[in-house]
C-alpha cells in the first residue's frame, strides 16, 4: 500500500494512526502542501479532488479519511478501532462527530490548506 500524505495533515494523521493500530505497513508517498505538490496534474490525476491522504491498494485509489478508514476496517477487522454493539459505537463517536462526517471537504486552497501547509 502506499498513502500520499504530508506530515503536517491532520487528516493523513488520522490513517496513519489507524494502520499503526492494526499493524499495516505503507509507503509514505510524500505530497508537498508547501510547495502545492497536491494541485499538480500528476497527483491530481491520482486523486482528482486534489486532497492529501491518498491510500493506493493493488492499484484502487481511495480518498477521503473516514472512507479509508472504513475500508481499513471492514478489510482488516483484527483489532478492532470500533466497539462491537451499535450502542458502544453510538457512546464512542458521540464526543467526536466532526472526527467522523467531515467526509466531503473540497479543496480550498485555504482554510485547511493554511492549516496543513504553513510556511
Ligand atoms: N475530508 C477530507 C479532508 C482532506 C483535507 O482537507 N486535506 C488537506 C490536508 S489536511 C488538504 O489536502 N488540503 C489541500 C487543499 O485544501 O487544497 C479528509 O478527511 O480526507
Amino acid at each position: 500500500m502506499q498513502l500520499y500524505s504530508f506530515f503536517r495533515s491532520g487528516t493523513s494523521h488520522r490513517v496513519r494512526i489507524a494502520l499503526n493500530l492494526k499493524g499495516l505497513a505503507a509507503q509514505y508517498m510524500v505530497v508537498d502542501l508547501r510547495t502545492e505538490a497536491h494541485q499538480s496534474a500528476d497527483y491530481k490525476a491520482l486523486n482528482p479532488q486534489g486532497l492529501v491522504p491518498a491510500l493506493v491498494k493493488d492499484g484502487m485509489v481511495m480518498t477521503q479519511s473516514p472512507a479509508i478508514i472504513e475500508w481499513l476496517e471492514e478489510t482488516h477487522p483484527t483489532p478492532a478501532l470500533l466497539p462491537n454493539t451499535p450502542d458502544d459505537r453510538a457512546r464512542a463517536f458521540a464526543p467526536w462527530p466532526p472526527w467522523w462526517l467531515a467526509i466531503s471537504t473540497p479543496s480550498t486552497t485555504g482554510a485547511s490548506w493554511n492549516t496543513c501547509a504553513t510556511r
